[in-house]
């Protein structure tokens, strides 16, 4: 039974959440990597914004084989980043802002240098071979070893996601890469150093976690082979058979009930792959007694070929945005559960170059009619360092070599092996990295436009290459950007935040129906309580057009617009003329 009124209402539903990629925040201390204390001298930045909550990416001990995505020691920080006591210090900052932190508690594997997997790959008789998921292997023909199955690694997906070990003479499961060993969560001591991972950071003062690929970690024990998908490749994409397997349920309520029950938490579970609308319930019901919320892919598989890799094109328009937002709006009232709302983060291009236009005329529009989208959707809101500032993505102009991501090295390397000098193929698998590839996202934060876009000092060197627009593209230019001029992309988001908190009974908690469909390019939603009542009219194309108002919407007056910094001037009846990418806001009469 959905709850009514505001017996529903929860700090974590309301939360604004910040995601930090720390690499790429900010650099105190002139090594060209973003730090912990980086992080805590732009607190008040990030609390100016309307945040509420910090979480950032993996900060913890690694040899950075998958940027910190392969923890080495869960209870220390890299010294790239910084100390514990830095950490406790950013906690302590957060705090005394009335602010939350979030961790990222990646558990479904460790990297290869954790003590566990040095200990399990010891031996064949080592008490923690159990630990990670060893098999023997096929023999092919000549009698070579084989892997057990065909399944694909993740971030090299030409390759096989399992790895040889030659001195115990068995196969290991690494579904990322070789460096990333698959816990074997079937084994209750694994499952207890997990829950003993997170009590040590909520005791240490964190308010949750937003957990890796949570939906991996129960396997299907049999381990079969995937569905030939992709004909031309060797290892095929096997998520059928690991992403909400026959036990996640089960190891999800008893954290919940061993740890996070007794602690006042949020949590939301990245869970790739799963689209069935029984399963999502089942962990974010309001009754399910697993996960807060989850996140789903669907958005950000939008230009995956169907079924198939991540590193693919498929062509999208607007109505497929459309039916993908309305449909989770819809089941989490229905079925009394919770979305999270997020269109960018550390493993997706930038928002603007993917769902909108990042042209110099269009960039700024862009941006903002996804935070109007945002802002007005019921769900918690994620948003990723530099979307607030309209960041987009690096030019295609930058040579493959300029991508530092380990999935994007793994795929070029790959391509070049598999496609040789056909240029018409290379081509292709190039253009994917220019509209896909992770690195995007992970280009330094431009604070301004001195050399290195304040980053790190000028004379410093920063990890990967600052993207080349920072002198127009800056925090410091949208900052200072007077009143009386057009909002910049940050003000916008900043004002956006705070009309959402200021009306979060409807913004957040109120109900939601799409309105006046027939034109395809343009996506209208109402959101509504017994009090108030608002529309929202988004042209999601660069072309104009005309938008019919029905007749059950009765406009009282359009508040605010991506063309204007004050209130737009267009009719609250009959046709609304929209320009590209054009979006309003209006107030309805209830
Ligand atoms: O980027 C992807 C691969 O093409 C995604 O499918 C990604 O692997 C998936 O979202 C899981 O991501 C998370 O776990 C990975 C890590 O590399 C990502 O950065 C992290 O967000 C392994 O820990």
């Amino acid at each position: 039974m959905a709850l009514t009124g505001t017996d529903n209402h929860r700090w974590w539903k309301e939360s604004v959440i910040y995601q930090i990629y720390p690499a790429s925040f900010l650099d105190s201390n002139g090594d060209g990597w973003g730090d912990i204390p980086g992080i805590t001298s732009k607190l008040d930045y990030i609390k100016d914004l309307g945040v509420d909550i910090v979480w950032c990416s993996p900060m913890y001990k690694s040899p950075q084989a998958d940027m910190g995505y392969d923890i080495a020691d869960y209870k220390d920080m890299d010294p790239m980043y910084g100390t514990l006591a830095d950490m406790d210090k950013l906690i302590a900052e957060l705090k005394k802002r009335d602010m939350k932190m979030m961790m990222d508690l990646v558990v479904n594997h460790t990297s290869d240098q954790h003590a566990w997997f040095l200990e399990s790959r010891s031996s064949l008789d080592n008490p923690k071979r159990d630990w990670y998921i060893w098999k023997k292997p096929r023999l092919d023909a000549d009698g070579k070893p084989q892997p057990p199955n065909n399944w694909a690694m993740i971030l090299g997906e030409k390759n096989s996601g399992w790895t040889w070990d030659e001195k115990t003479g068995e196969y290991y499961l690494a579904l990322f890469t070789a460096e990333q060993p698959d816990l074997n969560w079937e084994n209750p001591e694994v499952r207890e150093a997990v829950h003993d991972v997170l009590r040590f950071w909520l005791d240490r003062g964190a308010s949750g976690f937003r957990m890796d690929v949570i939906n991996l970690i129960s396997k299907h024990q049999d381990f079969p082979d995937a569905d030939i998908i992709e004909p031309d490749h060797q290892y095929q994409p096997g998520y059928k058979y690991y992403a909400n397997g026959p036990r996640l349920h089960e190891f999800l309520r008893d954290m919940n009930r061993e740890v996070l029950s007794k602690y006042d938490t949020i949590t939301v579970g990245e869970m790739p792959f799963v689209r069935d609308e029984d399963e999502i319930m089942k962990v974010v019901g309001a009754e399910a007694g697993e996960l807060n919320m989850i996140f789903v892919f669907e958005l950000v598989d939008i230009d995956n070929k169907p079924g198939g890799f991540r590193l693919t094109l498929h062509p999208f328009d607007a109505s497929d945005i459309k039916r993908c937002i309305t449909r989770y709006q819809r089941l989490m009232i229905d079925r009394d559960g919770w979305n999270s709302l997020f269109c960018e983060n550390h493993d997706n291009p930038r928002s603007v170059s993917r769902y909108c236009d990042d042209s110099d005329e269009y960039r700024e529009l862009g941006a903002k009619l996804l935070c109007l989208m945002q802002t007005t959707l019921s769900g918690t809101l994620y948003v990723y360092q530099g979307e607030e500032l309209g960041m987009r993505n690096v030019p295609p102009s930058w040579d493959p070599e300029e991508y530092k991501d380990i999935e994007a090295i793994n795929f070029w390397d790959k391509s070049k092996a598999m496609y040789g000098s056909d240029e018409k193929k290379l081509a292709e698998a190039k253009h994917v990295l220019q509209r896909k590839a992770r690195d995007h996202a992970r280009t330094p934060v431009q604070w301004s436009a001195e050399k290195n876009a304040g980053f790190c000092p000028p004379e410093a060197k920063p990890w990967m290459r600052v993207n080349d627009d920072y002198q127009t593209v800056n925090a410091e230019a949208q900052l200072k950007q007077s009143d009386s001029d057009e909002l910049s992309v940050h003000q916008f988001w900043k004002r956006g935040l705070a009309n959402r908190k200021k009306h979060k009974d409807v913004f957040v908690y109120g109900d939601f129906a799409p309105v006046g469909e027939d034109q395809e390019q343009v996506f209208a939603y109402k959101r509504w309580t017994d009090s108030e009542a608002w529309v929202v009219v988004l042209n999601f194309s660069g072309k104009e057009a005309e938008w019919e108002i029905p007749g059950d919407v009765k406009v009282e007056g359009w508040m605010a617009g991506n063309y204007t910094a004050g209130k737009p001037e267009k009719g609250t009846s009959g046709k609304v003329k929209l320009m590209p990418w054009e979006g309003l806001l209006g107030q309805l009469k209830v």
